[in-house]
């Protein structure tokens, strides 16, 4: 049985171009850098995860009801970037996240026009790797349905986000197209307040707070991020905390 699925597992893995991550014998290429005993136990962490998370890949939903009374905003909370301010003061009307990299049709996307868009709301655990969680309801549109409508290529791996604060992050496929990765623009019924990122930040539920980007600026999609910063795929793995957060 375990081998049965393993291969179904892997099969599907190898169409989102993961293979080379979980097979063992295959040198990590293009992905993030994992120096020594620590980038093992990541890249461990990521494979037992996914196998675990098989069968039951999406991060659990609450009701409405559980939405928590006070959800705290942490590090950035009002960009100074002076471009952000300007865009702020209009209402963000003039606001753009474009999408570019390995996709055939490179878009900058208003908000209006994110908001015609499929929605998803979710109401989600937010644990925050400084000792916090808090539940919150959010709304916005699956960012694997922004990708497609931009048709994302195929040799694309890794989709990298920048924000407005310098804060930038990568996500392989499996998360950047899992259904519950949305582009939020709403936060318990209302707009997506200043605080908590608008007027678009990222939500990734199965990981860690930190991978849920504020205050987006672009959206790129890569065969690889060795390229990108330092090459270990995030702002925060460069000081130190691991690239996959899975929780
Ligand atoms: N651009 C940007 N994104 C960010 C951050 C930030 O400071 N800037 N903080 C991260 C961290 S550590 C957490 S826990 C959440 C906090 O989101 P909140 O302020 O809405 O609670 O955003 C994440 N995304
Ligand atoms: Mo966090």
């Amino acid at each position: 049985m375990a081998d049965i699925s393993r291969r179904g597992w892997l099969v599907g893995a190898s169409t989102l171009g993961l293979a080379p991550w979980l097979g063992g014998c295959e040198p990590i290429e293009g992905g993030p850098s994992r120096p020594g005993l620590y980038g093992l136990s990541d890249t461990l962490t990521l494979a037992t995860q996914r196998f675990l998370l098989r069968d039951q890949p999406l991060a659990r939903e609450f009701p409405p009801e559980a939405i928590s009374k006070i959800f705290p905003t942490i590090n950035t909370t009002d960009p100074d970037n002076p471009d952000y301010r300007r865009s702020k003061a209009t209402g963000f009307s003039d606001w753009r996240l474009p999408v570019s990299g390995l996709v055939e049709r490179p878009t900058a996307f208003s908000l209006a026009a994110l908001k015609a868009m499929p929605a998803r709301t979710q109401v989600t655990l937010h644990s925050c790797e400084q000792g916090w969680s808090a539940i919150g309801g959010w709304t916005g549109v699956p960012l694997s349905h922004v990708l497609a409508s931009c048709g994302l290529k195929p040799e694309a791996r890794f989709i990298v986000i920048r924000t407005v604060d310098g804060w930038w992050d990568s996500y392989d496929l499996f998360d950047a197209l899992h259904p519950q990765t949305i582009l939020a623009y709403g936060m318990n019924g209302g707009d997506l307040p200043v605080a908590h990122g608008a007027p678009v930040r990222l939500r990734v539920e199965r990981q860690l707070g930190y991978k849920s980007l504020k205050y987006l600026a672009s959206i790129e999609a890569t065969d690889r991020v060795s390229g990108i910063g330092q090459g270990r795929g995030s702002m925060v793995s460069q000081l130190g905390f691991s690239w996959y957060a899975g929780i």
